[in-house]
């Protein structure tokens, strides 16, 4: 068992992000045993779970552009994808197999429609939080361990946050899986040692 002061983040472990999914990540439905198997050794457990209205800005339908084509927001630079984890939908709900009952917590994020949320703690402005530091703070929590999906998405901001905040942050690369995009994974892990973020196995 982990000292209490020891948090498991696991980031957007949903169908959607799953083989025969909407935004499907090669080998996702693999990291569900490992994640499973490091329950137990935490003594605090959050969830997260991309979270979005069907007019959602992220949606490359409600921009009339392709799929994974790059576009200009106010908040800066996003990435376009196809439909997915629509609120409520069986696509947005956790994997079958994940043990989803023994999260203490479930942080849902990317709910506004003009603003995505990669991040388990911000928004993608970088400054609207989603409450995650709060209470991880209120439960004395000072070390994470991140797994999960996408890698070099939600895995890497939010790592890349909890570093930024004073976390210890650790990523198990074992219990991840990436979308990889143009480079997006080797991008990612440079920029997740840049910030100060441990990456394991
Ligand atoms: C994610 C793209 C869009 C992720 C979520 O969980 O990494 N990626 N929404
Ligand atoms: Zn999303």
């Amino acid at each position: 068992m982990r000292p209490a002061t020891d948090a498991l983040i696991v980031i957007d472990v949903q169908n959607d992000f799953c083989p025969g999914g909407a935004l499907a990540v090669a080998g996702g439905n693999e990291v569900v045993p490992k994640i499973n198997a490091l329950i137990d050794d935490y003594s605090c457990v959050v969830l997260t779970q991309d979270w979005h209205p069907r007019n959602h800005a992220s949606f490359a339908s409600n921009q009339g552009a392709a799929a994974f084509s790059v576009t200009e927001m106010p908040y800066g630079m996003q990435v376009l994808w196809p439909d997915h984890c629509i609120i409520g939908t069986e696509g947005a709900a956790f994997h079958p197999e994940l043990r989803a009952a023994a999260a203490q917590a479930v942080i849902r994020k990317g709910f506004r429609p003009g603003i995505d949320s990669y991040s388990a703690f911000f928004e993608n402005d970088r400054t609207t939080p989603t409450g995650l530091e709060g209470y991880l703070r209120a439960r004395g929590i000072s070390r994470l361990t991140f797994v999960g999906l996408a890698t070099d998405f939600c895995v890497a901001y939010s790592a890349m946050d909890a570093a930024r905040l004073g976390f210890d942050a650790e990523v198990l690369m074992e219990a991840c899986r990436a979308i990889d995009l143009d480079g997006s994974l080797i991008e990612a892990q440079a920029a997740m040692i840049d910030a100060g973020v441990v990456l394991e196995g």
